[in-house]
Parts: structure tokens; sequence; C-alpha cells
């Protein structure tokens, strides 16, 4: 049996959620963001993230290796191109999701339900639509005669998805008028049942989320999210973000131990040999012999969030 540790507002579970049910393939989920899913994500991920696929003794962390996992042991209905540079294509559409655009959506949401009215950093969104541009023109270029990215329904397909699915409510959409193409794409994926299933989740959630989902204390801030507002100049309100307490890391550790130390001396500073985010999935025993394996982090219940979306 497999089980999905997922979260209908996270696009990394969404696009995984997609490709099991694309495949047919049958599962349970578990809302990991939840409160209630909170220690069994932590004790098969110590980043405490979704997407995590289970099943049996395996663990599999991170979206795109658990797309991988289901291509190579689920192989009916492919999400993988058979030709060997389409593959390496739609990969890169799927890369692209998973960075840039994931780092973009993110940002200009604050982590996904967006800033308190004037909090946005000055010049965020401007600098979002910037670097967005590029990314409409090459969808637009690459679906020139075709029904979807790279000919079939592909991952690169369901990897993009769910981040166009925010950017209208971010004000960072792209112009169907200069556009039609990406324009005719999005009305296409709405329509594939899939897709159809996986907006109406999110909706559905967005609905009857809980306040502290949509209100926490501080934000998940990591990787290419992180990259991204560096990259464009905005180092001076992440590191306040840091200093300010609003601004955690995976699995709850700071993003910089240092600034919040300043911030607040009293607090201990961690104990040696603590564990870290960074440390791979804890079982006492493993069946097969190439897991890494180690103990899992044990942490307080909370809720969290990931994307605006619509
Ligand atoms: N690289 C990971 C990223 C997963 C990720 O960032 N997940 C977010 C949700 S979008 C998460 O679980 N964050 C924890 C939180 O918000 O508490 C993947 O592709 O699966």
């Amino acid at each position: 049996m497999l089980t999905l540790y997922d979260n209908a507002f996270s696009p990394f579970a969404r696009k995984v959620r997609m490709v099991l049910e694309h495949k047919g393939l049958a599962f349970e989920a578990i809302d990991g963001l939840s409160a209630a899913g909170h220690d069994r994500l932590a004790a098969v991920n110590p980043r405490v993230e979704v997407p995590v696929l289970v099943e049996g003794d395996l663990v599999v962390v991170n979206s795109s290796h658990i797309v991988a996992y289901l291509e190579h042991r689920h192989p009916q209905r492919p999400v993988y191109p058979a030709d060997p540079a389409t593959r390496a294509a739609a990969l890169a559409w799927e890369r692209l999701a998973d960075t840039l655009l994931d780092a973009i959506t993110h940002d200009v949401s604050d982590g996904g339900f967006g800033f308190a009215p004037g909090a946005m950093p000055s010049g965020l969104r401007e600098a979002a639509r910037e670097d967005l541009a590029p990314v409409y023109a090459d969808v637009e270029l690459a679906l020139a005669g075709r029904e979807f990215l790279c000919g079939a329904l592909s991952i690169a397909d369901l990897a993009l998805f769910p981040h166009v699915t925010a950017v209208r409510a971010l004000e960072i959409s792209f112009d169907g008028a200069t556009h039609p193409r990406l324009l005719a794409w999005y009305k296409r994926m709405r329509q594939v049942d899939v897709c159809r299933a996986d907006l109406e989740r999110t909706q559905t959630f967005l609905r009857t989320v809980p306040p502290a989902f949509q209100r926490p204390a501080s934000i998940v801030w990591r990787g290419d999210r992180i990259e991204w507002l560096l990259a464009r100049g905005f180092d001076a309100w992440f590191v306040e973000e840091i200093r300010r307490g609003g601004s955690r890391g995976p699995g709850g550790e700071r993003p910089s131990r240092r600034l919040a130390a300043e911030a607040n001396p009293r607090r201990p500073p961690p104990a040696a040999g603590m564990r870290s985010a960074y440390a791979l999935r804890g079982a006492s025993s493993s069946s097969s012999p190439c897991t890494p394996r180690a103990n899992p982090v044990g942490s307080s219940a909370s809720t969290s969030r990931c994307r605006w979306s619509a």
C-alpha cells in the first residue's frame, strides 16, 4: 500500500498526487502539514516537508524523486516522455517549476496567504513580473503546434500547473492576449481529470483552512526561495525577518543561528550533537541495504502553509 504525506496547498505535493492519480494507483493520503499529521510526517522526514511517499519499508522524499520512483515502479500511463531528448526537456520544465516558479510564488505570497496590507517589500512584485516574463515567453514558444509542453501530457505540465493556478491571485500573471497558447494550455489543463480534482481539493482546502495555517507566527524559508530573494536584492528585508522571528528553516531550524541568537540572547545555544533537519530519515532497521537511516527528529505539533492558489 502506498501512503502519501501531502497537503492540498503544496505545489510539490499536488504534483505528486496528480501523478499517482494519473497512473491510477491506490494510495492513502495524510495531510502532513496539519496539526494531526505533523508527528507522523516528522517521523518519516526530519525536514517535516511534504510530499513524502511511503511504500512498506521504503520512504521517498522530494517530489521529483517520488515521481521518478513512481515512473520506474509503475510505468503504466507514463509521465516521462519516451524519447530521451524530450524526456530531458520535460525534466528541465519540472526543475524550473520546482525552483524558480516555486520561489517566486512562495516569496510574493509571503509563504502562502499573502503579506498583510503594506507589508510586502517594495519592488518584490515587480521583480517577480520581470523574472516570470521570460518563463511565460518560453512556455508560449514551447506550445507552438502542441497541446502540452512536451507533446502528450507529461510531468512538465503537471509540475507547472499548480504554480500557474496561483499567479492571477498574486497579480503576477501572464497576459492572455500576448500569450494565447499559454492561456489555451491553462484552460485545457483545467479540464484534465487529475487537474480538475486537484483544483477542487485546493479550493476546498482554502475554504476550510484553519486560521493558524493562514497566520502562522513564522514561515519556512529554504533553498531556492532564499536564493531568489537574495538574487533580487531583498537581503535586508530577509535579515530583518530573521531578527524579528518571522522566519524558520525546514524542521524548525533557524535560517541563521547567529542572527537568531543576537535577536534573543537568552535563548540557549543548540546542544552539541543536536540533530539537524538536514539529517536523513530515521528508523531502527532497514530491509534495504542502501537506504540511509538515522534517528527521527521529534518536534512539537504545529501547522503550516505553503501557497496562494485559486
Ligand atoms: N524539494 C521539496 C520541497 C518540498 C517543500 O518545500 N514542501 C513544503 C510545502 S510546499 C513544506 O512541506 N513545507 C513545510 C512547512 O510549510 O511547514 C520537494 O520537491 O518535495
